[in-house]
């Protein structure tokens, strides 16, 4: 049984369109300081999987900011829980020049302790040099002394959008202050959001991938 690694209840009830009956596993992994998702995903999914004994999915996301060469990105959770998003719309919109351009991104990281086959397929290359380069990232920063690194699959999703004035009711965390195409993504239902959004589209890439490995 597959496990959606996550303490945040809205990522959940986004991933229940893509995974049939999902489990989530509500495990606070270590987050590895890091100035892209990708290491942060990988070490999650291998503790995760270390401390499930079962597949798991872990999902880590971001928000970036243009103007703040991709501010807060990876610090994302803490910069929510500490100044909060309405004051990350005010420094926006203080500090930074119109259109306050940004993106989501999100970053899927799955593991089941086995091995994955070499595919032709060109999205999955670029997945498995960013995973390459996540498992260099993180085997650099190793410092337990581990030698078998487990493989780690990474799927990716990005939506680029603009940071505005606080609309909407719908979604979490950034959701009311990101707005793509003229609508914020608290604005949006749940699968309005899934069709457009970073982690909707590594949803998509990542069911495409577990289904054709299952035929
Ligand atoms: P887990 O790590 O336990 O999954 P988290 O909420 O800490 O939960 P992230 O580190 O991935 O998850 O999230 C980073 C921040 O980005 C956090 O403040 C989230 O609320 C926010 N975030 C992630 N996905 C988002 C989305 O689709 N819409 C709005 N905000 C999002
Ligand atoms: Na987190």
């Amino acid at each position: 049984m597959l496990r959606y690694v996550t303490t945040n209840a809205g990522k959940v009830r986004e991933a229940r369109e893509y995974l049939d009956g999902v489990e989530q596993l509500d495990y606070d992994y270590t987050e590895v300081q890091a100035s892209n998702l990708d290491p942060i995903a990988a070490r999650g999914a291998r503790e995760a999987y270390r401390h499930a004994n079962e597949p798991v999915l872990v999902d880590d996301a971001g928000l970036f900011v243009e103007g703040f060469d991709g501010f807060p990105g990876p610090y994302s959770a803490y910069v929510e829980d500490t100044l909060g998003v309405e004051a990350v719309q005010r420094l926006v919109e203080r500090e930074t020049a119109e259109p306050h351009r940004a993106s989501f991104r999100c970053v899927l990281a799955y593991c089941d302790g086995e091995p994955f086959e070499a595919s032709p397929d060109p999205i999955d290359r670029d997945d498995r040099s960013a995973a390459a380069a996540a498992d260099a990232a993180a085997e650099a920063s190793e410092d337990d002394g581990e030698s078998d690194v487990l493989p780690v699959k990474l799927f990716h999703g990005s939506v680029p959008g603009r940071i505005v004035e606080p609309r909407g009711e719908g979604g979490f965390g950034y959701d009311p202050i990101f707005e793509h195409d003229g609508t914020t993504f608290a604005e949006m239902r749940p699968e309005e959001k899934n069709a457009v959004s970073h982690r909707g589209r590594a949803f998509a890439k990542f069911a495409e991938w577990a289904q054709e490995r299952t035929q």
